[in-house]
């Protein structure tokens, strides 16, 4: 009975960007946190947490974290898709919370115990041109990065994709509609290795090179990028194609071995069981927040140990603290973890979030809090009221839409 769920309440905060959070709170006082954030369509998932799932968790107990998961996917009818798994994520992530709590202990102890000291962390050093890139690269050695991804303008490409305005970090939603940008393969394609180059002759061979294509090829173009590459010995290249047709993978595969990465944007296991069973990826990228949480991503990084594939989890500012604290302890216990995506939240932002990760030495490291070590200053939370933000578009020279 202390453990009945008496309170669930959903709040929308934007300290710089938007986020979307579930609190659920035990007759006995004990607080979980979810994060349900998914970028430019926040108020999707905030309506259905609202509408749809709330009136379903009160009453229930906080401690049947399975079956809670199971009335929300399987009862929901309509399997699937990312509204629907941030918001089973959001319920997961804040019942594991509890349970850390009510035991007192960290969550990675519930996974079954820590695997390793702290979490390899990749940070973006974004540049106009490819001097620029190395300086950034330059910066993030010096902060003690052991991993970095890099991505530089291409020219005659105006907003070319992860390129901030000077100085600022790059934050991708920034207007109410969609900024349109304009995309070009073949400047892109001419670019690329020639950046890899000069970051290989700038920074030597130890310090591990990423780099994200966003979507944008074909799968053959795909393999000539990663074959060009093999060179200068990526960690990996990110979203080489999109993903619906899996089978495509296939493609990139044979002709290169450069490592690759994918599924940000996958919201369950079906979006990469081919990807993993065949082999055809090195790192998936699903994370907490879009893929209904820890019990369903334990599922898929179990899936994913049995075919060699390891974790890389998507961790954008777009996914709040709360997202990122569940996802270290899961990286801190996950036996074939890789690495872990790291782009600042802002002070404003950490702010309404205390946690207690930190970075030392190139990796972040949980605390040995209860539960997963971040929380919400609530009243703090209410000063800044939802901004209607969207993703970018892309189109073709010739004007035709493309994948931003
Ligand atoms: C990444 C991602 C992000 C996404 C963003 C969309 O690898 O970090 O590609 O930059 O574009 O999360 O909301
Ligand atoms: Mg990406």
């Amino acid at each position: 009975r202390d453990r009945e769920i008496v309170e669930a309440k959903v709040i929308v905060t934007s300290p710089g960007r938007n986020f979307v959070t579930l609190k659920i709170v035990t007759r006995s006082g004990v607080v979980g946190w979810g994060d349900a954030t998914l970028n430019g369509r926040e108020l999707a998932v905030a309506a259905y947490l609202q509408e749809h799932v709330v009136p379903n968790l009160i009453g229930r107990d906080a401690g049947r974290i399975e079956d809670t998961w199971q009335f929300f996917y399987r009862g929901a009818y309509w399997r699937r898709g990312p509204v629907t798994m941030s918001a089973i994520a959001a319920v997961d992530v804040a019942l594991w919370d509890i349970l850390g709590k009510m035991a007192g202990l960290p969550l990675y102890q519930l996974l079954g115990g820590r695997s390793r000291e702290g979490a390899l962390v990749y940070a973006h050093a974004n540049g106009r041109d490819i001097a620029e890139a190395s300086d950034e690269v330059g910066k993030y050695r010096e902060l003690g990065f052991l991993a970095i991804r890099a991505q530089c303008g291409v020219p005659g490409v105006k907003k070319a994709y992860g390129i901030s305005t000077a100085g600022k970090p790059y934050e991708p939603a920034e207007s109410e509609l969609p900024a349109e940008t304009v995309w070009s393969t073949p400047r892109y394609l001419d670019i690329a290795p020639r950046l890899f180059e000069q970051l290989r002759a700038d920074h030597g061979d130890e310090i591990e090179l990423l780099h994200d294509v966003h979507h944008r090829l074909t799968p053959i173009e795909a393999a000539r990028l990663a074959r060009s590459l093999e060179p200068y010995r990526l960690f990996w290249m990110e979203d080489a194609t999109p993903a619906e047709n899996q089978q495509s993978f296939a493609l990139i595969r044979q002709h290169s071995v450069t490592p690759l990465a994918v599924g940000e944007v996958f919201n369950s296991i079906w979006d990469c069981k081919q990807l993993i069973e065949q082999q055809l990826i090195d790192y998936i990228r699903t994370t907490i927040v879009h893929a209904g949480g820890i019990t369903h991503v334990r599922r898929l990084a179990d899936f994913a140990a049995l075919h060699q594939v390891r974790t890389g989890f998507h961790g954008a500012t777009d996914l709040s603290p709360v997202c990122m604290g569940a996802a270290l302890h899961f990286d801190t216990w996950v036996p074939n973890f890789g690495i872990q995506e790291y782009m600042f939240h802002s002070e404003q932002m950490l702010e309404v979030f205390p946690r207690d990760y930190e970075f030392r030495a190139g990796r972040l490291h949980v605390g040995d809090s209860p539960g997963h070590g971040v929380s919400m200053d609530e009243k703090l939370a209410a000063r800044y009221p939802y901004v209607p933000r969207q993703l970018p578009v892309a189109r073709l020279e010739d004007g035709a839409m493309w994948d931003w």
